[in-house]
Order: structure tokens, then C-alpha cells, then sequence
């Protein structure tokens, strides 16, 4: 089949409350494409939750573009948006081809695959599997020799033979196509990190994969780390910095801090080569590799926030997931990070299976007897294809994910897995952990202290606010209808 014209969506919907990143994913295929075919595929790449599109909006613009190809990059939280629009793009082009990509396709291949609407799954990193499917279509070569895909033969699911081995060699992947992106545009929402230092923002990837065995981690990018070299990391920094004005990075690798002389280095050249930046990990480093002169360094290349993911303070949970944090280091990795007057903030993971309240409350008093200045609680969902759903299996022989919807796939979600297998409710536990840690005179005062100033905190605290009491679903539909109201009365009071 002749392919001319591809069309790239990052589905999802518009939140008030949701944090946004730029699809990187999807940056990194449109570079590849560019890199290896020059001009020769159209793109067109749309942001359905940035600019807060309907399923129609979307119809209308394949419509407009009429594509040969349809690439999608989902979470699993975003599986619902993505299969809607997969529908009226098939419904009305029944010729055209659908790919999925991204953490969804990767985890839930067999189930996405389920929807005759998605014709590939391109499963983990796609940089090498995405070109050659394309070229096996154009020759209409068979697809199932193409490797790293999962596909329908006679209404089976089949996987093709895996990828060799992950890309090796980082640096020769060539850098996002930033000029894709409305940097603007993403400024005004609440950036990963829940709250900036400087905007514009961009989120980016200085390394890929990572050794430790968190049961509930997904393990896209493989067990083993690969970097990009320093100075392939600090040349994109200085595109961004230079050519499209960003002044925050938001470092979201599995594990920055795995490789401690490779992350001293990189922020040395910060320093020396006079880069002026804001930068944050929201994805979490983990705290007990950390070192104090890597905290310094890190203060003095523009770092004002570290996320140290700690999920439970509960040895005994700890062990169960696998994560085996040392929390006596990660207690002094924080206790440094706030010495030397960089943000610290956690993770949290509330409703493992076989979690009790009294561990909850072991967690919320490690937490609370800290530096962390924030916390975030999350639900714990669990995937299939890991460690963790192992665990939940032997313990709930029936568990499985038929009950499931995808927007149960988000880590404040109403339904938490831990409100289905015990008689608590995970939601009010959550709940309370937010006003048990953030309803201390002490953390208000500091957070006012500590915390950048400008209009994304002051939305962000309000979500917490609303976190700490009320239910998320309809909140959000007040919001919107009132979002949607000031921007109609301000666009009438234009016209008048
Ligand atoms: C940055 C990030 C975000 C950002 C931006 C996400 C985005 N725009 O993609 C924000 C802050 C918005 C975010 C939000 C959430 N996130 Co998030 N996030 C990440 C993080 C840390 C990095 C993603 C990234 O940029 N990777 C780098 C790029 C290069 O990799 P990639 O996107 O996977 O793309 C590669 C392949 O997947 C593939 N590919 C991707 N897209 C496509 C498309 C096509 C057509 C093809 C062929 C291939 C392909 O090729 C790419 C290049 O190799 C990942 C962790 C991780 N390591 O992936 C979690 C992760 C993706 N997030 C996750 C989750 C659960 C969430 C939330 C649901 C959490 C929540 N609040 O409940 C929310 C979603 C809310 C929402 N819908 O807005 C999970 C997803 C699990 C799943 N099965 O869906 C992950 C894996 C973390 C985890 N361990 O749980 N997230
Ligand atoms: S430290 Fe992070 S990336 Fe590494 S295994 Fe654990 S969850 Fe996955």
C-alpha cells in the first residue's frame, strides 16, 4: 500500500486537576521519520487533552488530513479516548491503517488487540519497529516478520518474533521534534512536576531502562540502563534553552541518579557552560543511591525540586514489592536535599495487596517525620505483565481486570484496587493521608516559604484542597462548565 500521509494523536481528555507532559513518545518517531525519509511522509500530529478536543474535533481533522496511517500513543488511561476515535476514524475510512503505541499497547496488547478497530500494536520502544512496519507495509511485505509488533491473524493475537535487544546506542536517536510542540500552550498547564520554577517547560529523557525490580513497574525500556552521553544531553538542553526559550527541564528517566558520575558530570556542564535553567525530577530518582555532592551539584546546575519515590515505609512491603528502598539512606538523601535548600517531595504508593491500615499509617509517620515538603498519595493499580499482578494473583486467585474500566487506570482513582480486596475504602484513606500531611501549620508555613510563587501553586494547592475532601469525577464537570462559561463570556465581551 502507497503511504503518504500519517497522522500522530496523543488521546486523552481535558482535566482540571491533570498534569501534562509533553508526548515524548511521539517527538521521538516524528525525529526518525524525519531523520530516515526526509520529507517524504506528511505528519500531522494532534494533542487531544492539550487543546481539550472532542472525539468529533478529531473526525473533523482526519477528515480534513484524510491519512493513510494512524499512529496512537496511549496510557492505559487514555485507552477509552483513543478507542473512540480509532472507531470514527475506521468508520469512516475503513481502509485505513491503525497503530498503537505507547505503555497501553505494550501492557494490555492482547486485550487492545480485542478492538478490530487497531490493526498493529508496536509493543516497548518503537524507534527502529515503527519505520520498519511502515516500509513492510509499502511493500506489502508479510507484517508478522516484522519484529517487536503484536497483531490479529484470523482473530488471534500473535507476536512477532522480539526486538533483538533495546537501542543501544542512544545518541544516534536524534532529538525530539520540538518544533511540534506549542511550548506556550504547555505553560499554562500544570507542568509534571505540579508546579514550575520558570516556564516555559520541557520534559526530557537523558537515559533509558532501568536494573531494580519494583513488581509494579512496567519495564519498558528494559532492565538495563542506557545513557546518552553528557554531551548529547546537555546539547539538547541547549537547543531548548537557546533556540525555543525553555527555561525549566523536567528530568523524567526511569533512573537519573543510577549512573552518580554521568549525573555529576552533566550538571558540572551546566555550570561551565552557563546554562541558566530551572530543573526538576517529577518522575522520582531513588533516594537511597543518592549522594550529597550530587544534591549540591545538582543545586548549583538549577535544581529547586527532587521527587524520591518511596511508596511504603513498610519493611515488610518493601520486601513484598520488591523495591527494597533502604530508608534510613532515603531518609538522609531527603534530609540533605532540604539542607541544601532544593525541594524535597515523595511519592507514595497506598492499597498493595495485603497492605494493612497500621502499614499506612507507618508509611503516613515516616512521611510526616521527614523534611518532604510534599507528598503525593497515589492508588496503586496494578498492570498486567508484572511482578505485581503475580502477587495479586496468589492472593486473589479471580482478580482480573474484567471488571476494569480504563479510566481505572489513574492513581486517584475513585474505585482503588485496595477498596476492591479489602473492606476499607481506599479512597478515604487517601483522603485522610492528604489532610493528615498537609493540615500541619508547619507545612503550610513552608510550603508558602518554599515554593516557587506564581499561578500554577496556587491551582496546584487548590487541588490538593479539593484532594483532601472531595470526590474527582464531579469536581471536574463544575470545573469545565465553568471554564467553558469564562471563556464564552470573555470571547462575547471581545466581540462587544
Ligand atoms: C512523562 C510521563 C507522564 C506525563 C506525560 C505523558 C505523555 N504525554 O506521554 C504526564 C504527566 C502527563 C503523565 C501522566 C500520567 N501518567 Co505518566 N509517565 C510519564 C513517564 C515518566 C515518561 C513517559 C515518556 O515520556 N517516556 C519517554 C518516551 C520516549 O517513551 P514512550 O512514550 O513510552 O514512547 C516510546 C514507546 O512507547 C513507543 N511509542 C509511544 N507512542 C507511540 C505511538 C506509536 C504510533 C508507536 C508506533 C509507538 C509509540 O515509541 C516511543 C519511542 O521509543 C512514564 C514512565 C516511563 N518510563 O515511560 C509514565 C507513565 C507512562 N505514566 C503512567 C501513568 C499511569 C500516568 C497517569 C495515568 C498517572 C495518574 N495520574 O494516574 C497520568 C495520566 C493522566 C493523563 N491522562 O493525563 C504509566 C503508564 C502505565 C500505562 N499502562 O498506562 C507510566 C508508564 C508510569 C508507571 N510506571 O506507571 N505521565
Ligand atoms: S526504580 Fe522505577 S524504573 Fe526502576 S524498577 Fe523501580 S519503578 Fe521501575
Amino acid at each position: 500500500m502507497e503511504l503518504k500521509k500519517i497522522m500522530l494523536v496523543k488521546p486523552g481528555r481535558w482535566r482540571q486537576h491533570d498534569t501534562f507532559g509533553q508526548p515524548l513518545g511521539l517527538l521521538y518517531l516524528i525525529a526518525i521519520l524525519r531523520q530516515r525519509y526526509g520529507g517524504k511522509y506528511r505528519i500531522k500530529f494532534i494533542e487531544q487533552a492539550l487543546y481539550d478536543l472532542t472525539t468529533e474535533d478529531l473526525l473533523k481533522q482526519f477528515k480534513d488530513f484524510s491519512p493513510d496511517l494512524v499512529g496512537f500513543s496511549a496510557l492505559t488511561e487514555e485507552a477509552g479516548e483513543m478507542e473512540d476515535a480509532a472507531r470514527v476514524f475506521k468508520e469512516e475510512n475503513p481502509q485505513v491503517k491503525v497503530v498503537l503505541g505507547g505503555p497501553h499497547g505494550s501492557l494490555f496488547y492482547d486485550r487492545a488487540l480485542l478492538n478490530k478497530n487497531i490493526d498493529y500494536v508496536c509493543l516497548n520502544e518503537a524507534e527502529r519497529t515503527f519505520p520498519a512496519l511502515l516500509e513492510a507495509l509499502e511493500r506489502n511485505d508479510p507484517i508478522d516478520k516484522v519484529p517487536g509488533l503484536a497483531l490479529r491473524i484470523e482473530d488471534k493475537v500473535v507476536l512477532t518474533p522480539p526486538e533483538q535487544d533495546f537501542i543501544e546506542n542512544l545518541d544516534g536517536i536524534p532529538f525530539p521534534a520540538w518544533d511540534y510542540i506549542d511550548f506556550e500552550r504547555y505553560s499554562r498547564q500544570i507542568s509534571m512536576n505540579g508546579y514550575c520554577h520558570s516556564r516555559p517547560w520541557a520534559i526530557i529523557f537523558t537515559s533509558r531502562g532501568c536494573p531494580f525490580k519494583c513488581a509494579y513497574c512496567h519495564h519498558l525500556f528494559g532492565k538495563r540502563v542506557r545513557k546518552r552521553s553528557g554531551e548529547n544531553v546537555i546539547d539538547e538542553i541547549k537547543l531548548l534553552r537557546g533556540f525555543y526559550k525553555v527555561k525549566e527541564i523536567q528530568i523524567c528517566d526511569d533512573i537519573f541518579n543510577f549512573d552518580l558520575a554521568r549525573a555529576k558530570n552533566i550538571c558540572d556542564e551546566i555550570v561551565n557552560q552557563d546554562i541558566e535553567v530551572s530543573i526538576s525530577f517529577p518522575n522520582g530518582v531513588r533516594a537511597d543511591l543518592m549522594d550529597r555532592e550530587l544534591i549540591q551539584k545538582l543545586k548549583a546546575a538549577g535544581c529547586y525540586s527532587i521527587t524520591y519515590a518511596i511508596e511504603t515505609a513498610s519493611p515488610r512491603l518493601q520486601k513484598l514489592i520488591g523495591k527494597n528502598l533502604d530508608l534510613e539512606k532515603a531518609k538522609q538523601a531527603i534530609e540533605w536535599t532540604y539542607q541544601e535548600g532544593i525541594i524535597p517531595q515523595a511519592f507514595v504508593m497506598l492499597g498493595f495487596p495485603t497492605e494493612v491500615p497500621e502499614e499506612i499509617q507507618m508509611t503516613l509517620d515516616w512521611i510526616m517525620n521527614s523534611k518532604i515538603l510534599r507528598c503525593v498519595f497515589f492508588s496503586v493499580v496494578v498492570y498486567p505483565r508484572t511482578d505485581l499482578f503475580e502477587i495479586v494473583r496468589q492472593h486473589y486467585p479471580d482478580f482480573d481486570f474484567s471488571d476494569y474500566h480504563w479510566s481505572d487506570f489513574y492513581y486517584n482513582s475513585e474505585t482503588p484496587f485496595y477498596s476492591r480486596v479489602t473492606p476499607y475504602d481506599g479512597q478515604e484513606i487517601r483522603r485522610d493521608a492528604y489532610r493528615k500531611f498537609y493540615f500541619r501549620l508547619s507545612i503550610i508555613l513552608k510550603i508558602l516559604w518554599w515554593f516557587p510563587k506564581n499561578t500554577m501553586i496556587i491551582r496546584r494547592i487548590w487541588w490538593g484542597l479539593r484532594k483532601s475532601f472531595s470526590s474527582f469525577s464531579k469536581t471536574d464537570n463544575l470545573f469545565r462548565s465553568i471554564r467553558k462559561l469564562a471563556i464564552k463570556s470573555f470571547s462575547l465581551l471581545l466581540l462587544f
